[in-house]
């Protein structure tokens, strides 16, 4: 039996954060697709795991799964300190944490499977709306991003100094959904493209990436 076991799905930004960071730390992991679109999550099997219904869910040793990315990362940096994804100090831990909620908790659960599906199912929203919806939040977060990166003096090759850390963990997933659902040009924001440019040049981050996942669709 492998020693954890993620469900993740190719397109998924939240197991992508997660695919990261254990690459990251060199944890190897048994991954377990599912196909979100055609409902896999809502399986009876699966909602025995998680409850929420959503991906990733880690499983490392006993008990139930883990849940939430963002919950996950800090047990895998609490469990597998090295390499630190945070740093040491308090000010640069909290804006790391704040750049990648930024993506994550703000943008990020806008624009999820159901509730794309509850807009477009419950509420008769069409597609051209809902791209525009995609797009909209996304591009707010992709905005403050680049102003909080770009005004930092913290900065670095990276979102916080000269390591990857959380907040690149959230950065790529963001960018990844971007251009998979809008084809986002990275043009307008010139440090977030430059930090992203720098995390892809890392195995950990380019070889996580959805089209490199086994349920990603060919060609
Ligand atoms: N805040 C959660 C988000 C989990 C989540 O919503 N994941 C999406 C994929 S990125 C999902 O499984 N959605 C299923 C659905 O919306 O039906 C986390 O960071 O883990």
């Amino acid at each position: 039996m492998a020693e954890r076991t993620l469900y993740s799905y190719w397109r998924s930004q939240a197991s992508y954060r997660v695919r990261i960071a254990l690459a990251l730390k060199g944890l190897s992991a048994e991954i377990v697709t599912l196909d979100l679109l055609k409902g896999d999550q809502f399986v009876s099997s699966y909602r025995a795991l998680n409850p929420e219904a959503s991906v990733p869910a880690l499983i490392e040793g006993e008990g139930p799964p883990l849940i939430q990315s963002l919950a996950i990362l800090e047990y895998l940096e609490e469990r597998h300190p090295e390499p630190p994804l945070l740093p040491k100090e308090a000010r640069a831990r909290a804006h790391v944490r704040a750049l990648g909620q930024v993506a994550a908790m703000d943008a990020h659960p806008l624009i999820v499977p159901r509730v794309r599906h509850y807009l477009a199912q419950e509420l008769g929203i069409g597609e051209p709306a809902l791209k525009t919806w995609i797009r909209h939040w996304l591009e707010e977060s992709t905005r403050t991003l680049e102003t909080l990166l770009a005004r930092d003096p913290l900065t670095g090759r990276f979102s916080v100094g000269d390591a990857p850390t959380f907040a690149d963990l959230c950065l790529v997933p963001h960018v990844a959904s971007a251009q998979m659902l809008y084809g986002a040009d990275l043009a307008p924001y010139p440090t977030l493209a430059r930090i992203h440019a720098a995390c892809m040049e890392l195995p950990a981050f380019a070889e996580t990436a959805p089209e490199h996942q086994p349920d990603a669709p060919l060609g």
